[in-house]
């Protein structure tokens, strides 16, 4: 296949215009990471016991980059651009003036790392400390957009400090003793590890349909974080949406905008914001309850759920890629309208995530427009 001399252009408004240069991540290297106050992983049938870490395995890195690869492929053989991050090595240890941490995670998932809105690529915060220097791995692309595309703007949030005043204090030890009372009390309250010290967001929890961007009160996006964003887009509107989840990390296995006018939601994450559901009727939209997933839990080693059925690409509004196991996703997709690409993917979730979350858009055709010219005052 020849390269793709495609002009670099960055420009993405939505989650669904034609899809023209993408950035699709890679397996090399990836951690379970070293416990750090964010996150602890607790994985003893696979040699990963609270307080351990290490490189994920040798073989199933292999099978990663093999099915990342073939979707580049897949990608490129529909006349997309698609460029790869650079991998550093994530066993380091990093640290600031604040803090030291045993080890960084990897570069699977682009998404989590890079917003894109208009001319715009903003690096996100990002709120694990074993996340904090992940940026770097595509300093090396945007150096290149930003030689290439005199428009293109290049922003990257403020660096947060991630002391022990970032988390709540003893957070995992208390959330293990709660009872299942308190666990619900806790998700309706959005109690989750980070405190408001300072404003924390990975641009995965966020969800772009021109004027309207949507973002997810999650474990790793504090107010803070969407106060920044409402700030920083400020001809934007900017909807902050939760849901019912013990685990709420990144919007994009829960609610998923499709293309204009459908929406797909997550069948077992209720949403809890008020007037969510009722703003998306005055619109116009329909809201689809998405298929019975391939697994009932989570795939091994990966702190990514079964919902990652969910976790799709569109190519545009009529084409989606979907991770080729998910049978029932498929035939949904195949119901509402959707030309479905297949895509081998399990192997990647270990990884950080699936397809959306494997991608960073780099250009979509397409320009900023108003899909929800009803609004609803506090929503
Ligand atoms: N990074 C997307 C994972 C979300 C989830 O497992 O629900």
């Amino acid at each position: 296949m020849t390269a793709n001399t495609q002009k670099t252009v960055v420009n993405s408004w939505n989650e669904w215009d034609p899809l023209k240069h993408v950035i699709v991540g890679r397996a090399d290297g990836t951690m379970i990471q070293a416990p750090e106050p964010a996150i602890e992983r607790d994985w003893p049938d696979h040699g990963f016991p609270l307080g351990t870490y290490g490189l994920l395995p040798k073989e199933m890195e292999e099978k990663a980059n093999e099915q990342l690869d073939n979707f580049a492929k897949i990608l490129e053989s529909r006349g997309l651009r698609v460029d790869r991050p650079t991998p550093l090595d994530f066993k380091q240890v990093v640290q600031t003036p604040d803090w030291k941490q045993k080890t960084m995670f990897g570069c699977m998932p682009p998404r989590d790392v890079l917003l894109t809105v208009g001319n715009e690529i903003l690096e996100a915060t990002m709120s694990y400390r074993s996340r904090w220097y992940e940026y770097l791995c595509y300093r090396p692309l945007l150096e290149q957009y930003f030689k290439e595309d005199p428009n293109f703007k290049w922003e990257a949030a403020p660096k947060p400090r991630l002391t022990e005043h970032t988390y709540k204090k003893d957070y995992w030890r208390k959330w293990e003793k709660m009872s299942e009372e308190e666990k619900d009390q806790a998700i309706h309250n959005r109690d989750w590890v980070l405190t408001e010290k300072e404003p924390c967001f990975d641009a995965a929890d966020i969800s772009r349909a021109g004027k309207d961007i949507f973002v997810y009160h999650s474990s790793v996006t504090n107010k803070g974080g969407i106060d920044w964003l409402r700030r920083h887009f400020s001809s934007h509107r900017i909807h902050v949406i939760w849901f019912y989840e013990t685990n709420p990390i990144h919007i994009d296995a829960t609610f998923v905008l499709l293309r204009p006018g459908l929406a797909l939601s997550n069948r077992k994450r209720k949403p809890l914001a008020p007037g969510m559901i009722e703003f998306f009727k005055k619109n116009d939209w329909e809201i689809a309850e998405c298929a019975e997933p391939a697994l009932d839990g989570y795939p091994p080693l990966s702190f990514c759920s079964q919902w990652l059925s969910m976790n799709t690409l569109m190519l545009d509004t009529k084409t989606i890629c979907v991770d080729a196991q998910e049978i029932k996703q498929m035939e949904q997709f195949d119901k509402l309208g959707f030309e479905v690409i297949p895509v081998p993917f399990a192997d990647v979730s270990a990884f950080g995530g699936g397809l959306h979350c494997a991608t960073a858009d780099v250009n979509r055709q397409g320009d900023c427009e108003d899909y929800f010219p009803k609004q609803i005052e506090g929503f």
